[in-house]
């Protein structure tokens, strides 16, 4: 079968255009939205996703080839090991679709391994990444049909023009852990419903360790992962008419043990006044902006979340130095 990228090269078409154009008016909307109420507040907070314009989705690339971030380094890992044995569970598959597929490195590993694999549907809200990272996996693997969807993944009700046939999910990263636990049980609930009757999941979760390994991932020597959270801000001048000036807040990443969870912040360097959209915000000298939390599961804690949205465990893999898991789970 010929590589099939219909729904990339229709974004050539004007009536693409012009869907696209209202795509990116909405998700400027809802930015909006969500600033101006995160910083109306208290604590102030802005969800993690408006992390990922294209600037902020580059920067994700870089932190993932630092040596202090182990997750994307031993869940590649994973996949290279265990890649045979995990298709080998996951029995006949024609459609992947992938949730927060980001460059799809990982992916094409997990599509090598997967023999009858016909559609891949990866689902991301960073268009131009996306659609970058769409181009090159359909290159790589020419015969896979490869329909991009932009949007929200906890937003995302139905996969229009979704072939029939046996469908897995996939959910790389430990980007699972960016959600609350809350949200996180709403997200599989929702993945269910998405994915079908006899579909199964593949889910990459980080781990519970130590802080001597968790921090500096968090917090590395060269100030990518800073840049990465202050781009947020830099987002906010960019499209929201800001005025943050990023040289007077710092990046902040502390392990919340009661919660399980890595937290970001951005602190006020100094007493301060920011306008976002002709609105002014005070801020007190260490006064903070949560950012992101990126939870870690124990393999028992992550199979009981599953559960609640009714995905039953068929097998975990864990790395030799308990770092990173993959949860293969099914449909009860
Ligand atoms: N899975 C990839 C990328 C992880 S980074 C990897 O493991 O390397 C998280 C990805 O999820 C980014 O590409 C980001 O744009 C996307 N993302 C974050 N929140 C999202 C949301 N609510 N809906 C859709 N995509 C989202
Ligand atoms: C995408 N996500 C799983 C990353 C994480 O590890 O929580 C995002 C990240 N934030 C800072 N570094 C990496």
């Amino acid at each position: 079968m010929a590589s099939d990228m219909s729904s990339l090269l229709a974004e050539d078409r004007p009536s693409a255009a012009a869907a696209k154009a209202a795509r990116r008016k909405a998700e400027t909307a809802a930015f909006a939205e969500a600033v101006l109420e995160g910083l109306s507040r208290r604590p102030r907070s802005i969800p993690s996703r408006f992390l990922y314009d294209a600037a902020g989705s580059a920067l994700f690339e870089d932190i993932t080839k630092l040596e202090e971030y182990y997750p994307t380094r031993v869940e590649t890992a994973l996949l290279e090991a265990f890649g045979k044995e995990i298709a080998e569970c996951v029995g006949d598959t024609d459609i992947l679709v992938e949730f927060g597929s980001g460059s799809g490195r990982k992916t094409s590993l997990l599509i090598d391994a997967l023999p009858g694999l016909d559609t891949y549907i990866p689902i991301d809200v960073s268009e131009a990444f996306l659609v970058e990272a769409a181009k090159r996996l359909s290159g790589k693997h020419p015969g896979l049909t490869v329909k991009p969807v932009v949007g929200d993944f906890t937003r995302t009700r139905t996969l229009v023009g979704a072939p029939r046939g046996a469908r897995l999910g996939f959910f790389s990263g430990s980007t699972i852990g960016n959600l609350t636990h809350e949200d996180a049980k709403a997200f599989l609930a929702n993945a269910a419903h998405l994915l079908g009757k006899d579909s199964r999941f593949l889910i990459g979760v980080d781990l519970k360790k130590s802080l001597d390994i968790l921090i500096p991932a968090y917090d590395d020597a060269d100030g990518v992962t800073a840049a990465f959270s202050l781009n947020l801000l830099a987002r906010v001048n960019r499209e929201l008419d800001g005025d943050f000036d990023t040289t007077k807040f710092a990046h902040q990443a502390s392990y919340n043990a009661r919660e399980g969870r890595i937290e970001i912040h951005l602190g006020s360097l100094t007493s301060q006044t920011v306008r976002v959209l002709g609105r002014s915000f005070a801020f007190t000298k260490g006064e903070r902006i949560h950012t992101e939390n990126s939870h870690k599961y124990s393999v028992p804690e992550f199979q009981a979340l599953a559960a609640t949205a009714g995905w039953r465990p068929v097998k975990a893999w864990t790395d030799a130095e308990d770092l990173f898991s993959l949860h293969l789970l099914r449909l009860a």
